[in-house]
Protein backbone atom coordinates (compact mmCIF):
# COMPACT_ATOMS: atom_id res chain seq x y z
CA UNK A 1 0.00 0.00 0.00
CA UNK A 2 1.10 3.49 -0.40
CA UNK A 3 2.14 5.26 2.76
CA UNK A 4 2.57 8.78 3.30
CA UNK A 5 3.67 9.70 6.96
CA UNK A 6 2.42 13.21 7.84
CA UNK A 7 4.12 15.51 10.22
CA UNK A 8 2.82 19.17 10.99
CA UNK A 9 4.97 21.70 12.09
CA UNK A 10 5.64 24.40 13.69
CA UNK A 11 9.22 25.62 14.04
CA UNK A 12 10.43 22.32 14.15
CA UNK A 13 13.35 23.31 11.87
CA UNK A 14 16.22 21.36 13.93
CA UNK A 15 13.48 18.28 15.01
CA UNK A 16 11.87 17.90 11.25
CA UNK A 17 15.91 16.85 9.82
CA UNK A 18 16.06 14.31 12.71
CA UNK A 19 12.76 12.66 12.19
CA UNK A 20 12.97 12.29 8.58
CA UNK A 21 16.55 11.32 8.80
CA UNK A 22 15.40 8.47 11.19
CA UNK A 23 12.54 7.40 8.97
CA UNK A 24 14.26 7.49 6.01
CA UNK A 25 17.40 5.49 7.32
CA UNK A 26 16.56 3.62 10.13
CA UNK A 27 12.60 2.57 9.62
CA UNK A 28 11.63 2.36 6.03
CA UNK A 29 14.44 -0.04 5.28
CA UNK A 30 12.57 -2.17 7.44
CA UNK A 31 9.36 -2.17 5.76
CA UNK A 32 8.90 -4.07 2.53
CA UNK A 33 5.31 -4.43 1.75
CA UNK A 34 4.71 -0.82 1.79
CA UNK A 35 5.31 2.20 -0.20
CA UNK A 36 6.71 4.69 2.30
CA UNK A 37 6.51 8.49 1.50
CA UNK A 38 7.02 11.87 4.31
CA UNK A 39 5.01 14.52 4.14
CA UNK A 40 5.59 17.79 5.95
CA UNK A 41 2.13 19.79 7.23
CA UNK A 42 4.20 22.97 7.55
CA UNK A 43 2.48 26.77 8.55
CA UNK A 44 5.03 28.66 6.77
CA UNK A 45 7.39 28.50 10.25
CA UNK A 46 8.84 31.08 10.40
CA UNK A 47 12.19 29.45 11.93
CA UNK A 48 13.22 28.11 8.54
CA UNK A 49 11.73 24.41 9.07
CA UNK A 50 9.71 24.66 5.57
CA UNK A 51 13.47 25.49 4.06
CA UNK A 52 14.81 22.79 6.36
CA UNK A 53 12.69 20.50 4.55
CA UNK A 54 13.23 21.20 1.04
CA UNK A 55 16.77 20.92 1.42
CA UNK A 56 15.98 17.47 2.72
CA UNK A 57 13.73 16.71 -0.06
CA UNK A 58 16.48 17.24 -2.69
CA UNK A 59 18.25 14.33 -0.79
CA UNK A 60 14.90 11.99 -0.78
CA UNK A 61 12.82 11.61 -3.35
CA UNK A 62 9.86 10.59 -1.44
CA UNK A 63 9.48 13.43 0.88
CA UNK A 64 7.26 16.30 0.06
CA UNK A 65 6.16 19.52 1.64
CA UNK A 66 2.36 21.30 2.18
CA UNK A 67 2.49 24.84 3.24
CA UNK A 68 0.00 26.86 4.04
CA UNK A 69 -1.22 29.84 6.66
CA UNK A 70 -1.12 28.81 10.73
CA UNK A 71 -4.90 27.86 11.47
CA UNK A 72 -3.84 25.37 14.41
CA UNK A 73 -2.58 21.58 14.28
CA UNK A 74 -6.29 19.63 12.96
CA UNK A 75 -6.09 22.36 10.09
CA UNK A 76 -2.52 21.69 8.94
CA UNK A 77 -3.27 18.14 9.25
CA UNK A 78 -6.46 18.41 7.12
CA UNK A 79 -4.43 19.75 4.47
CA UNK A 80 -2.36 17.28 4.52
CA UNK A 81 -4.00 14.34 4.72
CA UNK A 82 -5.85 15.57 1.75
CA UNK A 83 -2.88 16.15 -0.38
CA UNK A 84 -1.81 13.06 0.54
CA UNK A 85 -4.73 11.66 -0.76
CA UNK A 86 -5.73 13.43 -3.93
CA UNK A 87 -1.70 14.47 -4.95
CA UNK A 88 0.08 11.19 -3.13
CA UNK A 89 -2.50 8.41 -4.06
CA UNK A 90 -2.06 7.54 -0.57
CA UNK A 91 -4.11 4.89 0.80
CA UNK A 92 -3.13 4.91 4.39
CA UNK A 93 -2.00 8.32 6.37
CA UNK A 94 -0.18 8.68 9.83
CA UNK A 95 -0.06 11.75 12.04
CA UNK A 96 3.24 11.59 13.89
CA UNK A 97 4.96 14.62 15.96
CA UNK A 98 8.09 16.46 14.54
CA UNK A 99 9.43 16.65 18.01
CA UNK A 100 10.20 12.92 18.16
CA UNK A 101 8.05 12.30 21.49
CA UNK A 102 5.98 9.54 18.97
CA UNK A 103 9.08 6.85 18.82
CA UNK A 104 9.41 6.34 14.63
CA UNK A 105 10.66 2.89 15.29
CA UNK A 106 6.98 1.50 16.22
CA UNK A 107 5.71 2.55 12.77
CA UNK A 108 5.90 -1.05 11.78
CA UNK A 109 3.90 -2.30 14.31
CA UNK A 110 0.67 0.08 13.06
CA UNK A 111 1.46 -0.75 9.91
CA UNK A 112 0.75 -4.48 10.95
CA UNK A 113 -2.36 -3.67 12.51
CA UNK A 114 -3.53 -1.62 9.31
CA UNK A 115 -2.40 -5.38 7.65
CA UNK A 116 -4.95 -7.21 9.96
CA UNK A 117 -7.63 -4.94 8.44
CA UNK A 118 -8.21 -2.16 11.48
CA UNK A 119 -9.08 1.00 9.86
CA UNK A 120 -6.96 3.55 12.02
CA UNK A 121 -4.67 2.85 14.91
CA UNK A 122 -3.82 5.04 17.34
CA UNK A 123 -0.98 5.10 19.90
CA UNK A 124 -1.00 4.17 23.18
CA UNK A 125 0.43 6.28 25.98
CA UNK A 126 -2.29 4.69 28.99
CA UNK A 127 -2.03 0.89 29.08
CA UNK A 128 -0.48 -2.03 27.72
CA UNK A 129 2.88 -1.37 28.43
CA UNK A 130 2.66 2.47 27.21
CA UNK A 131 3.85 5.51 29.03
CA UNK A 132 4.28 9.03 29.46
CA UNK A 133 7.22 11.07 29.94
CA UNK A 134 8.36 9.72 34.07
CA UNK A 135 9.79 13.58 34.64
CA UNK A 136 6.83 15.29 34.04
CA UNK A 137 6.10 17.18 36.64
CA UNK A 138 3.16 15.38 38.42
CA UNK A 139 0.67 18.15 37.67
CA UNK A 140 1.22 17.40 34.07
CA UNK A 141 0.95 13.93 34.59
CA UNK A 142 -2.43 14.19 36.42
CA UNK A 143 -3.55 16.37 33.83
CA UNK A 144 -2.87 13.94 30.82
CA UNK A 145 -4.43 11.60 32.33
CA UNK A 146 -7.50 12.88 34.00
CA UNK A 147 -7.90 14.64 30.53
CA UNK A 148 -8.44 11.12 28.81
CA UNK A 149 -10.01 9.64 31.74
CA UNK A 150 -12.41 12.61 31.49
CA UNK A 151 -13.48 11.64 27.77
CA UNK A 152 -13.48 8.34 28.09
CA UNK A 153 -15.99 8.43 31.01
CA UNK A 154 -18.09 11.39 29.36
CA UNK A 155 -18.39 9.38 26.02
CA UNK A 156 -18.74 6.11 28.15
CA UNK A 157 -16.25 4.66 25.70
CA UNK A 158 -13.22 2.40 27.19
CA UNK A 159 -12.12 0.01 24.94
CA UNK A 160 -9.66 2.98 23.41
CA UNK A 161 -7.56 4.34 26.06
CA UNK A 162 -5.25 7.33 24.32
CA UNK A 163 -8.17 10.08 22.94
CA UNK A 164 -5.52 13.08 22.82
CA UNK A 165 -2.32 11.61 21.37
CA UNK A 166 -1.52 12.15 17.89
CA UNK A 167 0.45 9.16 16.68
CA UNK A 168 -1.85 7.25 14.36
CA UNK A 169 -2.62 5.72 11.17
CA UNK A 170 -5.53 6.21 9.33
CA UNK A 171 -6.82 4.37 6.24
CA UNK A 172 -7.54 6.90 3.06
CA UNK A 173 -11.40 5.75 3.70
CA UNK A 174 -11.63 7.17 7.33
CA UNK A 175 -10.51 10.18 6.62
CA UNK A 176 -12.45 11.20 3.48
CA UNK A 177 -15.76 9.90 5.31
CA UNK A 178 -14.88 12.15 8.48
CA UNK A 179 -12.94 15.12 6.81
CA UNK A 180 -15.74 17.26 6.40
CA UNK A 181 -16.79 17.52 9.66
CA UNK A 182 -13.72 17.27 10.97
CA UNK A 183 -13.36 20.89 9.27
CA UNK A 184 -14.96 22.92 12.20
CA UNK A 185 -11.87 21.09 15.05
CA UNK A 186 -9.23 23.30 13.38
CA UNK A 187 -6.99 22.41 17.03
CA UNK A 188 -5.67 20.01 18.83
CA UNK A 189 -9.58 18.87 19.44
CA UNK A 190 -8.79 17.16 16.36
CA UNK A 191 -7.31 14.37 17.72
CA UNK A 192 -10.66 13.90 19.61
CA UNK A 193 -12.75 14.33 17.30
CA UNK A 194 -11.46 12.33 14.63
CA UNK A 195 -11.35 9.60 16.92
CA UNK A 196 -14.58 9.98 18.17
CA UNK A 197 -16.20 10.05 14.65
CA UNK A 198 -14.04 7.53 13.38
CA UNK A 199 -15.83 5.09 16.29
CA UNK A 200 -19.29 6.37 16.25
CA UNK A 201 -18.94 5.42 12.15
CA UNK A 202 -18.27 1.76 13.17
CA UNK A 203 -14.36 2.24 12.04
CA UNK A 204 -12.36 -0.65 13.26
CA UNK A 205 -9.97 0.63 15.65
CA UNK A 206 -6.57 -0.61 17.22
CA UNK A 207 -4.26 0.37 19.59
CA UNK A 208 -0.39 0.29 19.64
CA UNK A 209 1.06 1.08 23.17
CA UNK A 210 4.62 3.32 22.78
CA UNK A 211 6.58 5.73 25.55
CA UNK A 212 5.80 9.15 24.90
CA UNK A 213 9.31 10.50 25.50
CA UNK A 214 9.59 14.37 25.87
CA UNK A 215 10.28 16.99 23.85
CA UNK A 216 14.29 17.32 23.63
CA UNK A 217 14.38 20.52 21.12
CA UNK A 218 12.21 23.46 20.14
CA UNK A 219 9.19 24.96 22.22
CA UNK A 220 5.57 23.41 22.84
CA UNK A 221 2.79 24.66 20.65
CA UNK A 222 0.20 23.68 23.17
CA UNK A 223 -2.00 26.19 24.80
CA UNK A 224 -3.06 24.36 28.10
CA UNK A 225 -6.46 26.38 29.03
CA UNK A 226 -7.38 26.60 25.89
CA UNK A 227 -7.23 23.14 25.25
CA UNK A 228 -8.77 22.05 28.35
CA UNK A 229 -11.87 24.51 27.66
CA UNK A 230 -12.21 22.96 23.94
CA UNK A 231 -12.46 19.14 25.48
CA UNK A 232 -14.47 19.85 28.10
CA UNK A 233 -17.08 21.38 25.56
CA UNK A 234 -16.38 19.34 22.73
CA UNK A 235 -17.05 16.43 24.69
CA UNK A 236 -19.99 17.40 26.75
CA UNK A 237 -21.50 19.21 23.66
CA UNK A 238 -21.25 16.42 21.35
CA UNK A 239 -22.32 13.74 24.16
CA UNK A 240 -25.35 16.03 24.79
CA UNK A 241 -26.25 15.67 21.45
CA UNK A 242 -25.53 12.10 20.73
CA UNK A 243 -27.69 11.18 23.58
CA UNK A 244 -30.69 13.64 22.31
CA UNK A 245 -30.60 12.28 18.32
CA UNK A 246 -29.54 8.73 19.55
CA UNK A 247 -31.53 6.58 21.67
CA UNK A 248 -31.97 8.14 24.61
CA UNK A 249 -33.53 11.31 22.90
CA UNK A 250 -36.31 8.80 21.22
CA UNK A 251 -36.61 6.64 24.42
CA UNK A 252 -37.48 10.45 26.35
CA UNK A 253 -40.19 10.97 23.46
CA UNK A 254 -41.76 7.46 24.18
CA UNK A 255 -41.99 7.88 27.58
CA UNK A 256 -43.07 11.72 27.19
CA UNK A 257 -45.99 10.37 25.29
CA UNK A 258 -46.12 7.47 28.05
CA UNK A 259 -46.59 10.10 31.09
CA UNK A 260 -49.44 11.76 28.86
CA UNK A 261 -51.20 8.33 28.61
CA UNK A 262 -50.89 7.65 32.20
CA UNK A 263 -51.82 11.16 33.42
CA UNK A 264 -55.08 11.20 31.32
CA UNK A 265 -56.29 7.70 32.07
CA UNK A 266 -55.38 8.28 36.05
CA UNK A 267 -57.58 11.53 36.07
CA UNK A 268 -60.45 9.57 34.18
CA UNK A 269 -60.42 7.10 36.39
CA UNK A 270 -60.07 9.16 39.64
CA UNK A 271 -63.09 10.92 38.34
CA UNK A 272 -65.45 8.48 36.94
CA UNK A 273 -64.47 5.53 39.35
CA UNK A 274 -64.51 4.90 43.02
CA UNK A 275 -60.99 2.56 42.39
CA UNK A 276 -58.42 3.99 45.08
CA UNK A 277 -55.99 6.31 43.65
CA UNK A 278 -52.80 4.28 44.19
CA UNK A 279 -54.67 1.12 42.06
CA UNK A 280 -55.78 3.80 39.55
CA UNK A 281 -52.41 5.05 38.74
CA UNK A 282 -51.24 1.61 38.69
CA UNK A 283 -53.79 0.47 36.10
CA UNK A 284 -52.92 3.70 34.23
CA UNK A 285 -49.34 3.07 34.25
CA UNK A 286 -49.82 -0.43 33.03
CA UNK A 287 -51.46 1.19 29.82
CA UNK A 288 -48.41 3.55 29.35
CA UNK A 289 -46.06 1.08 29.46
CA UNK A 290 -47.48 -1.01 27.05
CA UNK A 291 -47.55 2.29 24.92
CA UNK A 292 -43.96 2.75 26.16
CA UNK A 293 -43.39 -0.94 25.20
CA UNK A 294 -44.16 -1.03 21.78
CA UNK A 295 -42.60 2.48 20.44
CA UNK A 296 -39.50 1.99 22.04
CA UNK A 297 -39.52 -2.12 20.11
CA UNK A 298 -40.59 -0.20 16.73
CA UNK A 299 -38.39 2.72 17.23
CA UNK A 300 -36.01 3.31 20.34
CA UNK A 301 -34.26 0.13 19.74
CA UNK A 302 -35.34 -0.84 16.32
CA UNK A 303 -31.78 -2.60 15.74
CA UNK A 304 -32.27 -5.13 18.10
CA UNK A 305 -36.56 -5.41 18.10
CA UNK A 306 -38.52 -8.42 18.51
CA UNK A 307 -38.47 -10.46 15.40
CA UNK A 308 -41.39 -13.00 16.06
CA UNK A 309 -44.29 -13.23 18.30
CA UNK A 310 -42.24 -15.27 20.70
CA UNK A 311 -39.63 -12.61 21.38
CA UNK A 312 -42.20 -10.14 21.22
CA UNK A 313 -44.04 -11.14 24.62
CA UNK A 314 -40.56 -12.37 26.07
CA UNK A 315 -39.73 -8.69 25.48
CA UNK A 316 -42.75 -7.44 26.54
CA UNK A 317 -42.91 -9.76 30.24
CA UNK A 318 -39.57 -8.28 30.57
CA UNK A 319 -40.52 -4.70 30.23
CA UNK A 320 -43.83 -4.92 32.33
CA UNK A 321 -41.68 -6.35 34.90
CA UNK A 322 -38.63 -3.98 34.93
CA UNK A 323 -40.85 -1.10 34.57
CA UNK A 324 -42.83 -1.83 37.48
CA UNK A 325 -39.88 -2.83 39.68
CA UNK A 326 -38.95 0.50 38.38
CA UNK A 327 -41.72 2.28 39.76
CA UNK A 328 -42.50 -0.15 42.73
CA UNK A 329 -39.10 -0.10 44.21
CA UNK A 330 -37.15 3.26 42.54
CA UNK A 331 -39.78 5.58 42.38
CA UNK A 332 -42.22 4.73 44.80
CA UNK A 333 -38.73 4.10 47.13
CA UNK A 334 -37.30 7.42 46.64
CA UNK A 335 -40.59 9.02 47.50
CA UNK A 336 -41.01 6.49 50.74
CA UNK A 337 -37.40 7.59 52.01
CA UNK A 338 -38.44 11.10 51.23
CA UNK A 339 -41.35 11.19 53.33
CA UNK A 340 -39.54 9.48 56.59
CA UNK A 341 -36.63 11.51 56.04
CA UNK A 342 -38.06 15.09 55.32
CA UNK A 343 -42.21 14.24 55.95
CA UNK A 344 -44.94 14.78 53.46
CA UNK A 345 -44.05 18.56 52.51
CA UNK A 346 -41.61 17.77 49.60
CA UNK A 347 -43.73 15.23 48.09
CA UNK A 348 -43.59 16.69 44.32
CA UNK A 349 -39.58 16.60 44.83
CA UNK A 350 -39.24 13.58 45.90
CA UNK A 351 -41.64 12.66 42.95
CA UNK A 352 -39.38 14.40 40.43
CA UNK A 353 -36.25 13.04 41.71
CA UNK A 354 -37.53 9.02 41.91
CA UNK A 355 -38.81 10.10 38.27
CA UNK A 356 -35.64 10.88 37.64
CA UNK A 357 -33.95 7.82 39.01
CA UNK A 358 -36.54 5.69 37.54
CA UNK A 359 -35.85 6.64 33.80
CA UNK A 360 -32.34 5.91 34.48
CA UNK A 361 -32.96 2.58 35.49
CA UNK A 362 -35.48 1.94 32.56
CA UNK A 363 -32.80 3.06 30.44
CA UNK A 364 -30.19 1.01 31.56
CA UNK A 365 -32.56 -2.49 31.62
CA UNK A 366 -34.15 -1.95 28.30
CA UNK A 367 -30.16 -1.07 26.73
CA UNK A 368 -28.53 -3.82 28.87
CA UNK A 369 -31.43 -6.44 29.01
CA UNK A 370 -34.09 -6.24 27.34
CA UNK A 371 -33.13 -4.59 23.56
CA UNK A 372 -29.48 -5.92 24.30
CA UNK A 373 -27.60 -6.13 21.54
CA UNK A 374 -26.41 -10.09 20.70
CA UNK A 375 -23.05 -10.40 20.97
CA UNK A 376 -21.25 -11.44 17.47
N1 LIG B 1 1.42 22.91 11.11
C1 LIG B 1 1.18 23.06 12.42
N2 LIG B 1 1.74 22.21 13.30
C2 LIG B 1 1.47 22.40 14.61
C3 LIG B 1 0.62 23.43 15.09
N3 LIG B 1 0.54 23.32 16.44
C4 LIG B 1 1.33 22.27 16.78
N4 LIG B 1 1.89 21.73 15.69
C5 LIG B 1 2.80 20.57 15.60
O1 LIG B 1 2.13 19.49 16.24
C6 LIG B 1 3.05 18.65 16.90
C7 LIG B 1 2.66 18.54 18.37
O2 LIG B 1 2.81 19.79 19.01
P1 LIG B 1 3.56 19.92 20.42
O3 LIG B 1 3.79 21.35 20.71
O4 LIG B 1 4.73 19.02 20.41
O5 LIG B 1 2.46 19.40 21.44
P2 LIG B 1 2.67 18.40 22.64
O6 LIG B 1 3.50 17.24 22.18
O7 LIG B 1 1.35 18.13 23.21
O8 LIG B 1 3.51 19.26 23.67
P3 LIG B 1 5.00 18.97 24.24
O9 LIG B 1 4.92 17.68 25.03
O10 LIG B 1 5.34 20.14 25.07
O11 LIG B 1 5.88 18.83 23.04
C8 LIG B 1 4.42 19.27 16.68
O12 LIG B 1 5.03 18.65 15.59
C9 LIG B 1 4.09 20.73 16.36
O13 LIG B 1 5.04 21.37 15.57
C10 LIG B 1 0.02 24.30 14.12
O14 LIG B 1 -0.73 25.22 14.42
N5 LIG B 1 0.34 24.07 12.81
MG1 LIG C 1 5.39 17.53 21.46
Amino acid sequence: MKVVIISATYNEKGNIERLITILEEEVFPKIKNHEMSILVADDNSPDGTGEEVRKLMKKWKNVYISTGSKKGLGAAYIRGMTYAVEKMDAEVVFEIDADLQHDPLKIPEFLKKIDEGYDMVVGNRYSDGGSIPHNWPLLRKIFSIVANLFVKIVFTKFSVHDWTGGYRAIKKEVFLKEKDELTNYKGYIFQISFLHKAIRDGFKIAEVPFHFSDRTLGNSKIAPIDYILNVVAYVIFSRIKELILGKFGKFLAVGGFGFIINAVLYEILVRSTMLPLALSNLIAAQFAIFSNFNFNNAWTFKDQKANNIFSYFRKMIGFFTTSNTGVALIQSGTIQLGDMLYGEKYYRIYFLIGTFLLLIWNFTMYRKVIWRKNKK
